[in-house]
């Protein structure tokens, strides 16, 4: 990967040491910690020796941190997420402290290359898309604005999958990202918590037979041993802990079993902890009866709860107190076992009483809701749920007894409604529903932009929101400015601080003041020599690695996101086709020359998502392999999108595509870090694209399509689809086209059945949309023509979306959820 010249921010800490002292230390690091002298040093061993030379200024201000908190007695914010999609950390704790530059040279006196190595450290990918990202760039916010903050979550052994892409196929590969040893971690031995499954409940009884408390003796155990990992602030504000917990066999010898001649039950009760932390599960198109997950679910739970209450305890020495001094959050369902798990904790472990320990478990937690997508909210079969936590399911049927009580004590609710608040789903097989579980457990309900939290109120908390009406609030998504535009595009962060001074660096909205240089012709030529080599960077790497050569001078138009249907990278495939239909029938008529990338996973199990990546591919090799198209359309299809793929594209765009079927997509954050970098977008009124028009104007911006309420209208009274792409010649041919096997020639009726889809039934309204998006689109051509005029949108973007920064929405949590100050 072509690397670009680092940002010099200037310098955070006063006491860095010159570049000639830090290759002295790098070198001390390498010969005393690693263990090798520079004759025999790897590339690993570099990193690995740079890393922990700036870890060691990072643990100076982490320990500063932890005791401040203390001394100060300070609340502090638990953020409890199965995901933390994080990415690379080296260049992220080096610009973060100031040091990039310094270190830079001081490894390039020794004859090392900082971009070479940066490349070897592994993306920790821990999530499947936006929700983890999102935790990831809370995690650095909360360190920023200087807020005491730990994050909870599962090291697994394997994240998120590897995606190669053969012959045109999605073949998923197992990742390794600890392979080479995690420099950022600290194992935490002593910091281990042992978490039940299974087993039975008892009751125990007074003298005078009266139910005392319960105990729960579960049947099997595990250990949950702690890993840190310091999360470096802006200028190092702040150092905050990421607490990832790894399953161990409560007796790691399992020395009375294997004694005892078990000794496939020593290494099956091995294996059943470790399997606890070994793979992240991918965000599926169907999920049933996925045992292991709930175990996850429950394991990082527990183990968290148990840590948070260890440290209040041992601070506070009283419960009573936990709402004042944590403020604990449900990174959407996935943690939502937590709430029985509190109320059990301090029931049955401290001997508080049901309704006092009921209000302190509401007035801590605080939950978050991700999507309305109903195959995507949790549910678990009560038999499951009943065998692995009988405990839990005793507390849930009393939670929902009491919920149901004040339901009914409104007089409000007939009984639909009454079913529907109900923690049971009693229709078909009995579940627990973890949306209302989460839902009545918190104080504080949030969706991630305005449109989500509406529907959220208006569609599936309809009910539990008529009962308790203050709960649900809006917190729209962000993104750290420190990744998404000083890390990855030095270049315009670069050209941005000689125009408008430093203060954006502290305060991403004072970015607002480039507005003005939108007109400014001087400027935008710089502005555009930029893009280019961002574009150029990308190209260079497209080259590489695929083969495919792009020109930097040809609009790049990208979608990268999860595959997913409701996402519709499928209208994004068929308007390439339309278009490549067009340029061959009309080869006189002055076509702008685009290339239209596409990246993205789709779910293992995900049958669609997975043709549609096919699709992709096929589509590409037919288009960029036509010389009749004379490379005016290409398409590019990037596999393993990550984090670190990201980094490169958003910078590299010119067009964003955030094309949902409107009312499917929560809010979107790549939407956002594509218009910081300079990208316009065309998009649907969905999610955050609602409050980005809201903000750069609707002249700087590409709307299209069905509004959400349209969406929902056109579903109930019977959507037809058919007559649609009958009545659009362009969307009747391209389909025809995939359809017939033009695509396909090697496997003609690969893509029947997806197309037979459209015609059918439509869900995600394709068809609907299409004629919009495609006029969209030679609108934007026009705009492209006019260069000028393009290159102020593009500036007045960057201008006006600071406001999306995570700083912003994470100091809404603190002052509407948290009660922190920030
Ligand atoms: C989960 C599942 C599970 C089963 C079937 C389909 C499906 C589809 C999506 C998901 C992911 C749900 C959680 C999630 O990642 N939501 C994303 O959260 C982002 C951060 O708030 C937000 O920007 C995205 O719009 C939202 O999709």
């Amino acid at each position: 990967m072509a690397s670009a010249k680092t940002v010099q921010i200037p310098q955070a800490l006063p006491e860095d040491p010159d570049p000639q002292a830090l290759a002295a230390e790098i070198l001390r690091v390498l010969r005393y910690r690693v263990g090798k002298d520079t004759t025999v040093a790897t590339r690993y061993d570099w990193l690995t020796a740079s890393i922990q030379v700036v870890r060691d200024r990072v643990i100076d201000h982490w320990m500063e941190a932890t005791k401040e908190a203390y001394d100060r007695q300070e609340k502090r914010v638990y953020y409890l997420s199965l995901e933390f999609l994080i990415g690379r950390l080296m260049r992220d704790a080096f610009s973060n402290l100031g040091m990039m530059e310094t270190m830079r040279q001081a490894l390039v006196s020794l004859g090392v290359d900082l971009d070479a190595i940066a490349q070897l450290e592994p993306d920790a990918a821990l999530g499947n898309g936006g929700l983890g990202r999102l935790a990831a760039c809370f995690m650095e916010s909360m360190a920023t604005v200087d807020i005491p903050a730990h994050g909870y979550g599962i090291r697994y052994a394997n994240g998120m999958f590897r995606q190669e892409i053969q012959d045109g196929w999605q073949v998923e590969l197992p990742e390794t990202w600890l392979d080479h040893g995690n420099p950022w971690e600290f194992e935490r031995r002593e910091r281990a918590f042992e978490v039940g499954f299974g087993g039975s409940v008892e009751s125990v009884t007074d003298k005078d037979g009266r139910l005392e408390r319960h105990v729960w003796k579960p049947g099997e155990r595990v250990l949950a041993v702690a890993y840190d990992t310091p999360v470096v602030g802006w200028r190092a504000n702040r150092v905050n802990t990421l607490r990832l917990w790894s399953g161990m066999p409560v007796d790691p010898i399992l020395l009375d079993k294997f004694n005892a001649g078990d000794h496939m039950g020593a290494l099956a009760e091995s294996n059943k902890a470790d399997a606890l932390s070994r793979v992240l599960y991918p965000a599926d198109s169907h999920k049933e009866g996925q045992e292991l997950r709930l175990r996850q679910e429950y394991f990082f739970s527990s183990a968290s709860l148990q840590d948070i209450l260890q440290r209040h305890l041992s601070q506070y020495g009283d419960l009573g107190s936990l709402p004042d001094k944590a403020a604990i959050h449900l990174n959407d369902t996935h943690p939502a076992v937590a709430v029985p798990e509190l109320m059990r904790l301090l029931m049955d472990v401290h001997g508080i009483d049901f309704d006092q320990a009921w209000d302190i478990t509401r007035r801590t937690f605080g939950y978050t809701n991700h999507t309305l997508l109903p195959e995507a909210l949790e549910s678990w079969p009560v038999p499951l749920f009943e065998r692995l936590l009988p405990r839990h399911m005793q507390i849930v049927y009393a939670i929902n007894a009491a919920v149901l009580l004040e339901a009914r004590a409104t007089g409000r609710f007939n009984g639909d409604q009454i079913a529907r608040i109900s923690l049971i789903q009693e229709n078909g097989d009995r579940r627990v529903r973890m949306g209302n579980l989460a839902f009545v457990g918190s104080h504080s309900i949030n969706g991630v932009s305005a449109l989500h939290t509406e529907l959220m109120k208006q569609t599936v908390f309809a009910d539990l929101h008529s009962l308790y009406p203050n709960r649900i609030n809006n917190k729209t998504n962000g993104i750290t400015p420190r990744r998404w535009l000083f890390q990855c595009n030095p270049g315009l962060t670069e050209l941005a601080r000689e125009t408008i001074g430093d203060r954006f660096l502290d305060d991403i909205e004072a970015i607002h003041d480039l507005d003005r240089f939108a007109e400014d012709a001087g400027f935008r030529d710089k502005f555009a020599a930029v893009k280019r080599a961002n574009k150029e960077r990308l190209a260079t790497l497209v080259a590489e690695r695929l083969g495919i050569k792009v020109d930097p001078s040809a609009l790049f138009d990208i979608q990268i996101k999860r595959i997913h249907e409701y996402k519709r990278q499928l209208l994004n495939i068929l308007e390439a086709i339309a278009l490549y239909d067009q340029i061959r029938s009309h080869p006189e008529r002055d076509w702008v020359p685009r290339v239209k990338f596409f990246g993205g996973k789709a779910a293992p199990s995900y049958h669609n998502a997975k043709l549609i990546i096919k699709l992709a591919n096929d589509v590409a090799k037919v288009i960029n392999g036509d010389p009749s198209v004379r490379g005016l359309l290409k398409v590019v299809f990037v596999p393993n999108y990550n984090v670190s793929a990201a980094e490169v594209m958003m910078p590299a765009a010119d067009l964003s595509e955030q094309i949902s079927t409107a009312g499917m997509e929560a809010s979107g954050t790549g939407n956002m870090k594509f218009a910081l970098n300079g990208a316009l977008t065309i998009g649907t009124l969905d999610g955050a694209n609602v409050e980005i028009r809201e903000r750069v104007g609707d002249d700087n911006i590409f709307i299209f399509g069905l509004k959400a309420d349209e969406v929902a209208e056109r579903r109930a009274n019977g959507y037809q689809p058919r007559a649609i792409i009958e009545g659009s010649r362009e969307l009747s041919q391209a389909i025809a086209a995939v359809s017939s096997g033009v695509f396909s020639p090697d496997d003609p009726d690969r893509y029947r059945d997806l197309m037979n889809g459209l015609y059918d039934s439509d869900w995600f309204m394709v068809a609907a949309d299409f004629d919009a998006y495609a006029a969209a689109q030679r609108s934007i051509d026009d705009v492209w023509r006019d260069s000028p005029a393009w290159y102020a949108r593009a500036i007045r973007n960057v201008a006006r979306v600071g406001w999306f920064s995570s700083d912003r929405t994470i100091r809404e949590y603190a002052k509407d959820i948290w009660n922190v100050p920030a």
